[in-house]
């Protein structure tokens, strides 16, 4: 879908319309397993509130705060998942990145080697 800014299935799953499998949750953001995982462990950090947000690129500087705590969130969760070997983060921006859902998501994955670089 292109970036309408309208809401995505990413609102249905934060306020619980539709099912997911939710691995950690803080009244900023939320974090669940991705449904077409891409490595043995593939989640995703989602902030609650769009505000704006729908991809990276459209950050400003009111977003900064909640920016580091997505990143932040991301790392506390791989660990809660026990990537101590190491894990990768990835945000998908727009056309040329691969972006398919337009609400700002954090990829985590690991639980395997992983290579580089991606395509
Ligand atoms: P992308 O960076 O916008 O391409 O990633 C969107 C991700 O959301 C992708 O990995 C999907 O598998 C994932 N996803 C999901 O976990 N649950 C859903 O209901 C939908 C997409 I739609």
């Amino acid at each position: 879908m292109a970036n309408s800014g309208e809401p995505t299935i990413f609102d249905k799953i934060i306020a619980k319309e539709i099912p997911s499998d939710v691995i950690y949750e803080d009244n900023l953001c939320l974090a669940f397993r991705d449904i077409a995982p891409q490595a043995k462990t593939h989640f995703l950090v989602i902030p609650k509130i769009r505000s704006g947000l729908t991809q990276l690129s459209k950050a400003e500087e009111g977003h900064k705060e909640l920016l580091g705590h997505l990143l932040y969130t991301a790392q506390k969760v791989a660990k809660q998942e026990k990537l101590d070997k190491g894990f990768r983060v990835v945000i998908n921006d727009g056309v040329e990145g691969c972006q398919s859902v337009y609400h700002l998501h954090i990829h985590v994955v690991g639980g395997q080697q992983l290579s580089w670089p991606p395509g």
